[in-house]
């Protein structure tokens, strides 16, 4: 996509990735099966969750001789995490943590996650690595505007820009008039944010009477929550720019857990040198995929110091395919959506992203939607929300919406009531949009 851009069309330049980005497959193997060796017992040592773990499941480190061993380990959990609250996941003495950061934990406990100076170091490496792979370069000016604070993602973003040798502006998220403004004085080269929140400033700009592809902005670093290509084009269009995808979580260690490349655009690569994925399959016995298909992410870390984690489970949705543009690191296919974010209407499941790629296939329909959940009886419903374009008339909304409505029915095999709102009557984003409001009651 976006094959016209100059960047995009230039291969990327050897001389300044990281060694690891270069290596075989064979070479990367053999550097995770000492890495993994490593932390397995370093975990063991340190953690007493994980010896309780180990040792019930009767496995012990050295029982790995190679990388498919690793399956014979036990999972590690959110409610794991949850229970040694708030400082039973670290691994090095409380002292040698230099920072904390915590999930939001809108139900029940936040999961706090630790980081030594080291852990510090490689994080900005691997992020300072995406976003040179989404195109971002030494000497550049980048605007920050993941928010800053528990959350990963500004401090994160923040720690890669000034590793890669950028100059960053902490604008973190939030104050949409004053982002315009500053992208306008400061004329950054890049911007970090969630997909939704471009959208919004986006959207700031125009309705200021400014044209978002007069800006300097040539690239965009956006993740933190699904987004679709729909979205993608919806963005490189309207602001003339390369937007490239991030992924990354908290517990693995924040934002840079893989990253995209902005000559390829099809996916992130996982920075495999520092993390091993596997896909499983979260509704049966939680067993090892093949690649290619599609099932839970799972993630073990090779090099963290403070908080090693094993098989940890995301509950995102996904599979893993070759790599590309970094041959040696396998990619992952973007997150439909997290198992428990899936909904569940009268039997059926579908993704809020499902609903983002539609929509956005429809001319009249704008990408501002909101999910309601209602029952009436014993009948649940689903009322999509959803702005038209400005520009749409009165006929081809409610074509759109008659559109939207059959392509539900189609392509996901709902029954969905779509109401066209009135422009800018929905929530805006600032950061990571809610897109779902359940209001079911519990039987
Ligand atoms: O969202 C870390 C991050 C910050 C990633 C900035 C990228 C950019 P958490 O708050 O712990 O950490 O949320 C992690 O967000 O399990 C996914 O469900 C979702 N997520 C993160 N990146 C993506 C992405 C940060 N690129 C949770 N696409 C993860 C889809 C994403 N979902």
């Amino acid at each position: 996509m976006n094959n016209a851009s100059p960047v995009a069309s230039q291969p990327a330049d050897p001389g300044r990735l990281d060694p690891a980005e270069l290596m075989g497959r064979g070479e990367l193997e053999a550097l995770q099966l000492i890495r993994l060796k490593h932390t397995l017992a370093y975990a063991y040592d340190r953690v007493p969750l994980y010896k309780r773990k180990f040792d019930a499941a009767g496995v012990h480190p050295s029982d790995l001789h190679e990388l498919a061993d690793l399956a014979k380990f036990p999972y590690t959990t959110k409610e794991d995490l949850r229970q040694e609250y708030p400082f039973g996941m670290f691994a090095v003495p409380r002292d040698q943590v230099v920072r904390i950061h915590a999930s939001s934990g809108t139900t029940g406990r936040p999961t706090v996650v630790g980081y030594t100076r080291n852990d510090i170091t490689m994080w900005a490496s691997l992020v300072a690595r995406s976003m040179r792979a989404s195109g971002v370069r030494p000497g550049m000016v980048v605007h920050n505007a993941y928010g800053y604070g528990l959350f990963t993602g500004g401090l994160g973003a923040h720690y890669g820009a000034e590793a890669l040798g950028t100059t960053v502006v902490p604008m973190s998220g939030g104050q949409t008039e004053k982002q315009v403004q500053l992208i306008q004085d400061f004329a950054p080269d890049a911007i970090m944010c969630t997909p939704t929140y471009l959208l919004t400033i986006m959207d700031a700009m125009a309705s200021r009477g400014i044209d978002p592809r007069s800006t300097s902005l040539k690239f965009a670093v956006c993740g933190a929550e699904p987004w679709t290509e729909e979205m993608r084009r919806e963005l490189e269009t309207g602001m003339g720019l390369d937007a490239c995808d991030i992924y990354g979580l908290s517990e693995v260690m924040g934002p840079g857990v893989a990253g995209e490349c902005v000559e390829t655009k099809d996916g992130n690569h996982i920075w495999e040198d520092h993390f091993i994925p596997e896909i499983i399959d979260p509704f049966d016995d939680g067993s090892v995929l093949p690649d290619g298909q599609t099932g839970e992410l799972v993630f073990t870390s090779l090099t963290k110091e403070a908080m090693p984690v094993i098989r940890y489970r995301t509950k995102d949705l996904s599979s893993l395919h070759p790599g590309t543009a970094r041959p040696a690191m396998r990619r992952m296919a973007r997150i439909s959506g997290r198992s428990d974010d899936m909904i569940i209407l009268r039997g059926v499941n579908l993704f809020p992203s499902q609903i983002e790629e539609i929509a956005l296939r429809i001319p009249a329909l704008s990408p501002h939607f909101q999910l309601e959940l209602t029952r009436s009886g014993h009948r649940d419903e689903m009322t999509i929300h959803i702005e038209p374009r400005p520009d749409a008339t009165e006929e081809a909304r409610a074509a759109a919406a008659e559109a939207l409505r059959r392509a539900v029915k189609t392509y996901i095999g709902s029954t969905a009531v779509v109401d066209i709102a009135a422009p800018g009557s929905l929530a805006r984003s600032s950061g990571k949009l809610r897109r779902v409001y359940d209001n079911r009651t519990r039987d």
